[in-house]
């Protein structure tokens, strides 16, 4: 039976929502302080991904100043409705609280609308399109209800499709089926005449779990499915590839299959460092409702290709060009920022390729946006190289590579000059917003090769002139896992530059930039 490899998108792509129209299947996840915001994505096969661009691609569309890197764009869910997308999501823990927005794009690939703010409370908002046109909002709050187990309470309201508003009574449809945990990432879909609000419940780690209720009406009321958890790798143990499985969005196939996507991570003795990233689960629905994974009960690193897929689909995934020279006439689609664009910090140079970097008086340890690009660690085992030209001339000027986490949480590998004006590389490692410098080497030459490898046990850092290669030092991988960092993201690996503003601009040369995945049984 031809398979495919678990996870279908690799690294830090938390809270998959997916919708198909025709033949083509569309993909969004959370992007949190990143920017752009909300990676949207394109397959014909549910297991090969595409990025196809963003949803937050304009500022200020909403602004990320001020946040935490794992606030901000939170849960979005995709669907489609006569020729329109929609996107639904929430700016999290932003500076008014939480604002849930929607935006709108006859094409996918965008541009997509401004966002529109609906005045709803809470995060992980849905839309249900049902037979007769008429379109159901549902989100998660923190609930006030007498009969809820928990904090959380999923409500629904109409959403007014011309005027693009809330409208009509607010529906309390459920508290959950875990007594005593947060229920959040309603879906809810319509089955044989019956409406399945399907759930996440037990937070997003490792009691994270699939649950469900159904009902007559679309506003309910609705039961809980006695099965419930249909889903959840909370019992399997350590051992187990997968865990922390949840927040799922189901989606049938034009061969009438149903599979669901859901988040999941890939732990090593316990922690994780790239991310929650997106599982591919089949589901079979059943007249007492969903089964999920009904051969194995589990998600796992290998599973059957949807029917009517091609054998090919399964392949190996070809990965992207390992080398990134900067000739275009844009970023790729995987480069990010913090928090806002840096087209005036990172600039692509036209014609010549290689990128400069304007050094900023933004550091990494701050929640503005800095001069920093980067992508997100999708491969454990790796190198990553680039090759940088830069002259400092002040030790408080620094341009280089970064194994980033959080502002409070990350490495630097960076050129710099010591007191002296001697130019050296310098290793920095950062927790909970405490640098330690770990090594330093004099460098002989303005432009030298940095380079960092990644694997099960940690990140070496390199640097290579013409004639030496000299490795700094190792920071074991726990260190940039979410467990030690706290927080809902991967490990992002990137270019920065930060100087301060009495030490005047200075610019970084940047040629290229390699991103290459090192042969693994993990991926
Ligand atoms: C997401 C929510 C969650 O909105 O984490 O723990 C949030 N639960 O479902 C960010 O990924």
């Amino acid at each position: 039976m031809p398979t495919f490899a678990n996870p279908v998108l690799a690294g830090c792509h938390p809270d998959p929502s997916v919708c198909r129209v025709g033949e083509d299947y569309y993909l969004v996840t959370s992007s949190f302080a990143y920017y752009p915001g909300i990676p949207v994505f394109h397959s014909r096969d549910l297991v090969r991904w595409r990025p196809l661009g963003h949803v937050v691609h304009r500022s200020p569309q909403l602004s990320l100043t001020g946040l935490d890197v794992s606030d901000g764009i939170w849960a979005p869910t995709i669907r489609h409705h006569e020729g329109t997308f929609y996107v639904v999501s929430t700016l999290a823990r932003g500076r008014q609280g939480s604002v849930t927005f929607l935006a709108t794009a006859s094409d996918a690939a965008g541009p997509w609308s401004d966002p529109v703010v609906l005045e709803a409370e809470g995060i992980d908002p849905s839309l249900f399109f049902d037979e007769d046109g008429r379109c159901w909002f549902t989100a998660c709050r923190d609930a006030a209800h007498p009969d809820a187990g928990g904090p959380g309470e999923l409500w629904m309201r109409e959403l007014d499709l011309g005027s693009l508003a809330l409208t009509g009574p607010t529906h309390v449809l459920w508290h959950g089926a875990m007594r005593g945990a947060w229920v959040e990432a309603p879906h809810v879909y319509r089955r044989d005449g019956l409406y399945y609000l399907i759930a996440a419940e037990g937070g997003t780690e490792s009691n994270h779990a699939v649950t469900a209720a159904r009902a007559e009406a679309v506003t309910g009321p609705y039961s809980t499915d006695p099965r419930s958890p249909l889903l959840t790798h909370r019992h399997h143990g350590p051992a187990e590839p997968i865990q922390n499985v949840g927040h799922v969005d189901l989606v049938d196939t034009p061969a009438g299959e149903t599979w669901a996507v859901t988040l999941g991570v890939r732990p090593i003795d316990g922690t994780h460092t790239l991310g929650r990233e997106v599982f591919l689960v089949p589901v079979e629905w059943t007249p007492r409702g969903p089964v999920f994974a009904p051969d194995t009960g589990r998600v796992t690193l290998s599973e059957r290709l949807p029917a009517g897929i091609p054998a090919a689909a399964g392949r190996p995934h070809q990965d992207g060009p390992v080398r990134d020279d900067f000739t275009g006439t844009a970023l790729g689609p995987e480069w990010n920022s913090l928090r806002g664009p840096v087209d005036s910090l990172v600039q692509l140079r036209p014609g010549e390729g290689g990128l400069t970097i304007r050094l900023s008086p933004e550091p990494l340890t701050t929640t503005g946006t800095p001069a920093f690009i980067g992508r997100r660690q999708q491969h454990l085992r790796l190198r990553v190289s680039t090759r940088i030209r830069f002259t400092a001339t002040a030790p408080t000027q620094e341009a280089g590579l970064t194994v980033f986490q959080s502002h409070r949480q990350h490495a630097t590998l960076a050129l710099t000059v010591d007191a002296s004006g001697t130019p050296h590389a310098v290793l920095t490692a950062r927790e909970a917003g405490v640098g330690t410098r770990l090594a330093a080497v004099a460098v002989a030459d303005s432009e030298v090769i940095l380079a960092v490898d990644s694997d099960e046990s940690g990140y070496t850092f390199h640097v290579e002139d013409d004639s030496t290669r000299t490795t700094l030092g190792s920071i074991e991988r726990p260190f940039f896992s979410t467990e030690r960092a706290g927080g809902f993201v991967g490990v992002h690996i990137g270019l920065y530059g930060t100087g301060s503003a009495e030490a005047g601009p200075a610019e970084a040369d940047v040629r290229w930039f390699d991103y290459a995945p090192v042969a693994s049984s993990r991926g």
